[in-house]
C-alpha cells in the first residue's frame, strides 16, 4: 500500500513536468497513463490487492490521480489545437484595424446625383429607358422625320443586324416611352448614357451623359421653364450664378432655348472654357412642340410643356474644372481619387 501511494505520487510529479511538445508526444502520454494497459488501469487493477480497512483511501487517491492524468491530457489537447489555429505572433486586439480603401463616386455620378437631388424637390421622378433604342422613340416620335441631318450615319451608331435599331443619341427617348405610357401631369429627370460617332478627342467622345428634363401639365408657360432652370443653377452653382437665354431651335420644341451662366473658372474675365465672352453655354431647352404632345396622344389644346436637356459632363467640368473629357472613361485613379468626399 505504501509503496503504491509513493508511486503514485512520482507518477503525478512526472505528469506535472511534462512539457506539451507536439501531436505524437500527447499520443504517447495518453497511451502510457491512460490507454487500455496504461498507468491508470494498472493501478485500478492493484484494488484487488488492497487490504479491505484502506480500500476507502486508496479509491480516493487514485480517482484523484485519474483526473489529474485525464486534465492534463484535455488541457494539452486544447492548447495544442489552439496553437496550430493561431500559429504566428500573438494578437493585440487593442491596435486599431488596418483601414479599408474605399472607392469613390465617379465624377459623372456625383454630378448627376446632385443634378436628380435637386430636380427631386422640385417634384421630378427619375425616369430610365434602354441605350439600346428603336428609329421611332429616338427620332420619329420625337418630330425627328426620316431626312433629318441629326439620324446621319456620321453620328448614330446603327447596329447591322437591324436597321431599325441603334444607340440612342439623347435620352429623350427615355421621355417619348413615357409619355407613350402616362397621361399628364408628366414631371421627370432622364439621367443616362447616350452615344454618337465622333472621334474622340478632349473635346468630343462617343460616349458621354445627359440628363433631361420634361414637365407636362395644364397651364404650363415658358415663366415655369425660366424659373425651374435658374433655380437649378443656383442650387447647382451657388446664388451669385447670372443667367441668360437664347433662341435657339430644337426639333422636339418650339420655341426652343439655350441657357448660359456666367463663367465659373474665370468669374467672367475670360478663359478658353468660356472663348473669352465671359458666359459658357449649359443647357438647351423650350416649350415642348404640339406636333410631339399629338404624336402621343396628349391634346395640346388643354396640355403644354417645358423640355431641357443637359450634358452632365459640361456641369462637371464647370464645376471641378475637369477640362479633358477622356479623364472620365480612362480610369485613372489619380483623377478618380481626386473625388473623395466630394458631394
Ligand atoms: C434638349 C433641348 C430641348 C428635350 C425634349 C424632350 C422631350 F421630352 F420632348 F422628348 N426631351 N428633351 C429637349 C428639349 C432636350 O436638349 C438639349
Amino acid at each position: 500500500m505504501e509503496q503504491l501511494l509513493q508511486q503514485i505520487e512520482a507518477y503525478k510529479q512526472e505528469i506535472g513536468s511534462i512539457q506539451p511538445d507536439g501531436a505524437d508526444a500527447l499520443e504517447a502520454y495518453r497511451i502510457k497513463f491512460l490507454g487500455t494497459k496504461g498507468i491508470v488501469k494498472s493501478l485500478f487493477a492493484e484494488m484487488k490487492n488492497v487490504p479491505a480497512d484502506r480500500k476507502k483511501e486508496f479509491g480516493q487517491v487514485l480517482n484523484e490521480f485519474k483526473q489529474l492524468a485525464e486534465a492534463k491530457y484535455e488541457q494539452w489537447k486544447s492548447h495544442g489545437d489552439s496553437a496550430h489555429a493561431s500559429a504566428g505572433p500573438a494578437i493585440d486586439l487593442s491596435l486599431p484595424g488596418d483601414p479599408l480603401p474605399l472607392g469613390t463616386h465617379h465624377p459623372i455620378t456625383l454630378v448627376r446625383n446632385q443634378i436628380v437631388h435637386i430636380f427631386g424637390r422640385l417634384g421630378f421622378s427619375v425616369e430610365e429607358g434602354p441605350e439600346i433604342e428603336d428609329d421611332w422613340h429616338n427620332f420619329t416620335a420625337l418630330n425627328l422625320p426620316e431626312n433629318h441631318p441629326a439620324r446621319d450615319m456620321q453620328d448614330t451608331f446603327y447596329i447591322h443586324q437591324n436597321p431599325d435599331w441603334l444607340l440612342r443619341t439623347h435620352t429623350s427617348s427615355v421621355q417619348a416611352r413615357v409619355m407613350e405610357r402616362q397621361k399628364p401631369p408628366i414631371r421627370i429627370i432622364c439621367p443616362g448614357r447616350v452615344y454618337r460617332n465622333e472621334t474622340i478627342s478632349a473635346r468630343a467622345h462617343c460616349f458621354f451623359h445627359q440628363t433631361e428634363g420634361l414637365y407636362v401639365d395644364e397651364n404650363v408657360s415658358f415663366a415655369d421653364l425660366k424659373q425651374t432652370l435658374y433655380f437649378f443653377v443656383q442650387e447647382m452653382f451657388g446664388k451669385d450664378v447670372k443667367v441668360r437665354f437664347r433662341p435657339s431651335y430644337f426639333p422636339f420644341t418650339e420655341p426652343s432655348a439655350e441657357m448660359d451662366i456666367n463663367c465659373r473658372i474665370c468669374g467672367g474675365s475670360g478663359c478658353s472654357v468660356c472663348k473669352h465672352t465671359g458666359w459658357v453655354e449649359i443647357l438647351g431647352s423650350g416649350m415642348v412642340h404640339p406636333k410631339m404632345l399629338e404624336n402621343f396622344g396628349i391634346d395640346s389644346n388643354k396640355y403644354t410643356g417645358f423640355a431641357f436637356g443637359m450634358g452632365v459632363e459640361r456641369i462637371c467640368q464647370l464645376k471641378y474644372r475637369v477640362n479633358d473629357l477622356r479623364l472620365y472613361s480612362q480610369n485613372d485613379v489619380r483623377f478618380l481619387r481626386q473625388f473623395t468626399g466630394a458631394v
